[in-house]
């Protein structure tokens, strides 16, 4: 057990990644490797979603022992922590720098994952900051062992393949979420608005087998409604055409969207964090990065796809899927070719799942760099 705080600091630029992240990685420095932490969020009325618990009109309160803390609440500016974690580039306020000064702060940038091959080089460089007599450091998590590793709690892991194998304790998760889930095929669908959302439901209404579709409120709903003909849709209702019933889910927890990830035989995620969700979940999934400028999206795409699928079979089928849904179109061609390789997909992605799990994660990974920096 550490004696040392540690403050995580986390701007909501947009979406829910960024809060997601965050809070996961507290609640695991604090209850894997038992340090104080505490989190400081720019937008606590964003932050519910993903901590349904916070109250936003406190400056400051513990919520399953991490102190959260308003970042408006620059009181406590002057109480440097003796580790700063910098979440994307989040730029920490002066006052709260000068206080690090004062403590000689390790301070650490967490950048986005990326499984582009120049993260390595990068990874843990550091980064003299002379007015301030810091250094701040970049850790760039990633998948190789030459990164920062990603996040991943301890247990997540064993805790997916019990449930995904397991049909009572899959029935009591749909039983708990009030989900019917007799088709063929189960698939959980989180997205970015520009998804061709319409073409796969299209797809999968006139396919050979039937399937239940699972979306979260959190998605862009618009589409999925007027492919229903309908001004809109709210979480509770579930709309059938000829073979697709979609069922529209509220928001989930952490826990109970890893849950759904695991039951599902094809997960769509996006961003960071439900796409390392989807790779713990060890089940077959489509990944949509987030858009960039200049096509970069595109060149992080690919290059998880080099590192994801370097040992598979089932490579062609997985990056054709992947960069169709991507670029905005999905043929009915490349959702069949993905259908058909499901046994291979399946593998794969168990396959990946625990032979990832077996790097370092990101946290203890983070907790050992910390030690040694000064
Ligand atoms: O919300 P996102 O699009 O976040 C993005 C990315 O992090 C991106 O890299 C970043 O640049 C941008 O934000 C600013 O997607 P992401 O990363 O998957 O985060 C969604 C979070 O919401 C994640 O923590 C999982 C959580 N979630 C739930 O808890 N319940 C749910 O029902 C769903 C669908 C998601």
């Amino acid at each position: 057990m550490h004696e040392l705080r540690w403050d995580v600091f986390c701007k909501i630029v947009d979406n829910l990644g960024d809060i997601g992240v965050c809070w996961r990685l507290a609640r695991q420095l604090h209850m894997e490797h038992g340090l104080q932490v505490r989190l400081w969020i720019d937008d606590l009325s964003v932050a519910k979603r993903v901590i349904p618990a916070l109250d936003v009109t406190l400056q400051k309160q513990v919520i399953q022992d991490i102190t959260i803390v308003s970042w408006h609440a620059n009181t406590m500016f002057d109480q440097a922590a003796e580790v700063v974690i910098e979440a994307f580039g989040c730029e920490l306020p002066p006052v709260y720098l000068d206080a690090m000064t004062q403590k000689r702060s390790k301070w650490v940038n967490l950048e986005y994952l990326s499984a582009e091959p120049w993260v390595g080089d990068f990874h843990a460089k550091p980064s003299p900051r002379p007015q301030h007599n810091l250094t701040r450091h970049f850790y760039f998590p990633g998948f190789t062992e030459a990164t920062g590793g990603l996040i991943r709690e301890r247990d997540i892991v064993a805790q997916n393949q019990l449930l995904a194998s397991d049909i009572q304790l899959q029935n009591a998760f749909w039983k708990r979420l009030n989900l019917t889930h007799d088709a063929h095929l189960r698939v959980s669908l989180f997205y970015y608005p520009h998804a061709p959302v319409h073409d796969l439901l299209t797809i999968m209404a006139s396919g050979r087998q039937t399937t239940d579709c699972y979306v979260p409120a959190s998605s862009d709903l618009q589409q999925i409604a007027r492919f229903f003909g309908k001004d809109s849709i709210a979480a509770g209702e579930n709309l059938t055409y000829k073979n697709l019933s979609l069922h529209v889910l509220p928001f989930l927890s952490h826990q109970d969207y890893d849950q759904l990830l695991a039951v599902c035989d094809i997960n769509f995620v996006r961003g960071e964090d439900s796409w390392i969700r989807a790779i713990w979940a060890g089940k077959p999934f489509i990944w949509q990065p987030y858009f960039q400028t200049e096509n970069t999206h595109m060149k992080k795409l690919d290059a998880f796809l080099e590192v994801f699928y370097a040992h598979s079979d089932a490579k062609q089928v997985a990056c054709e899927a992947h960069r169709y849904w991507s670029a905005g179109h999905m043929p009915e061609t490349a959702w069949n070719h993905f259908l058909n390789a499901l046994p291979a997909l399946r593998h794969h992605a168990r396959q990946q799942a625990q032979q990832l799990a077996k790097q370092a994660d990101l946290a203890s990974k983070l907790v050992i760099f910390c030690n040694k920096i000064q």
